[in-house]
């Protein structure tokens, strides 16, 4: 295998959809073809590898009978024109340190899992993978459809995956060390310190509406103003209201990432408008709370404008701390690999969130070029990158000294 992380990660980048930057959404050819690429990393670390029913890729290093297993990994998909380094660097890394300690003899197995949709950009669900492992996955999700009416179900048929066994994947009854995921930063933080790696203290957690406003399409030379029930309008007088709110609460960001018009046309006054909306906080209370005020102000806002409003929220995930014992022992690895290391909570959403109803969790942050992620330039340095590789291997060795000592 190349030794540069860089040439690795531009390998894997090429199986994308046209477009500028990585186009890689769960169960789709590019997907399949990742896997290909996946695999012949995992197996040139000398793990065992094999495909569960959710779609997540297993490379699995075997350890003495009974042993626990220390799992590593993150995301192979991405959203679209995203990044080289989003979710697959968390897959490569872990691999690579297993590599670097092929000949060394370990307490416990090592799995290194390659989840197929964390970004949930393609169907409205995200973390299948992760929360089937944790025994949290309500099955009727798998009947969402994507934007062409395609099953998550079908998606993953249509993959060569038997979801019906989905159940079977619950670990919890399972001895796991516990969780640790290696992600970019997505954020300016670790750049702005002077760091190549960064401790995660805490989670962000997450809620998606879906908000349609239903008004009256018309000319738009000849309703005058007066007389317009402009559902476009209204949503740009919610999505303002929403912005002052969240950037005077301080707890909570909201954005409205994705909207459509309709009829969409020059010289028709939008009649509907369909858009998302989505709120992030550390504090579960503070973002039911701002949902419940939000939608508050959508209502008024409506009523004011003759709309009629309908929201539904789509998808929900808690907050989650980072373990504590299993992030000091990862603290204590990158400080011998990196010196003193900042810790820093994570408004982005991780596998790392579903993973923590499972077992302890623990996330590492590689340094994010200018905070830009999500988008084709998202960029980490080389050296950034073999930091966390090493650090990894540390902990690797460090959790194995303590199982010996117990
Ligand atoms: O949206 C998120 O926070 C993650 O990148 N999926
Ligand atoms: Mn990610
Ligand atoms: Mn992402």
């Amino acid at each position: 295998m190349r030794d540069q992380i860089s040439d690795l990660l531009e390998d894997i980048a090429r199986h994308s959809a046209p477009g500028a930057g990585v186009t890689r959404l769960p169960f789709t050819a590019e997907h399949q073809a990742a896997l290909v690429t996946i695999r012949h990393w995992m197996e040139t670390a000398g793990l065992e590898v094999r495909l569960d029913a959710a779609g997540t890729l297993i490379g699995r290093r075997e350890g003495p009978p009974g042993a626990p297993v220390l799992l590593f990994g993150s995301h192979q998909d991405s959203v679209r024109n995203g990044g080289r380094f989003d979710g697959i660097m968390g897959v490569l890394l872990p691999i690579l340190a297993l590599q670097d300690l092929q000949h060394e003899e370990l307490p416990f197995a090592v799995e290194v899992l390659a989840f197929a949709d964390e970004e949930g950009v393609r169907f409205p669900t995200a973390l299948v993978g992760p929360r089937a492992l944790a025994g949290r996955l309500d099955p009727d999700c798998l009947d969402l459809q994507d934007r062409d009416g395609v099953t998550i179900r079908e998606a993953m048929t249509g993959f060569g995956l038997k979801p019906q066994d989905i159940s079977g994947l619950d670990r919890r009854n399972s001895a796991i060390i516990g969780y640790v995921e290696t992600h970019i930063e997505q954020g300016p933080v670790l750049q702005d310190r002077g760091h190549p790696i960064g401790l995660v203290t805490s989670i962000a957690g997450i809620e998606r509406h879906q908000v349609t406003l239903q008004g009256q399409s018309g000319h738009a030379g000849t309703v005058p103003m007066h007389l317009r029930r402009d559902a476009l309008a209204g949503a740009a007088e919610m999505i303002v209201a929403v912005e002052g709110f969240a950037a005077s609460a301080g707890d909570v960001i909201a954005t409205t990432g994705r909207i459509s018009v309709t009829p969409n046309m020059v010289n028709v006054i939008p009649g509907d408008i369909s858009m998302s909306l989505e709120i992030r906080s550390a504090d579960d209370d503070a973002r039911r709370q701002a949902a419940t005020t939000i939608m508050t102000t959508f209502k008024a806002i409506a009523a004011k404008r003759d709309l009629s409003l309908s929201a539904e929220r789509t998808y929900a995930q808690p907050a989650q701390p980072c373990d504590v014992t299993l992030k000091e022992r990862l603290a204590s690895a990158a400080e011998v690999i990196s010196g003193d290391v900042p810790m820093l909570p994570s408004g982005a959403t991780h596998d790392a969130s579903a993973m923590a109803e499972l077992c302890p969790m623990a996330m590492l942050f590689v340094r994010c070029r200018d905070g830009v992620s999500h988008q084709p330039d998202e960029f980490a340095a080389e050296a950034d990158m073999q930091v966390a590789r090493r650090t990894l291997s540390r902990l690797i060795r460090d959790l194995a000294a303590d199982h010996h000592r117990h």
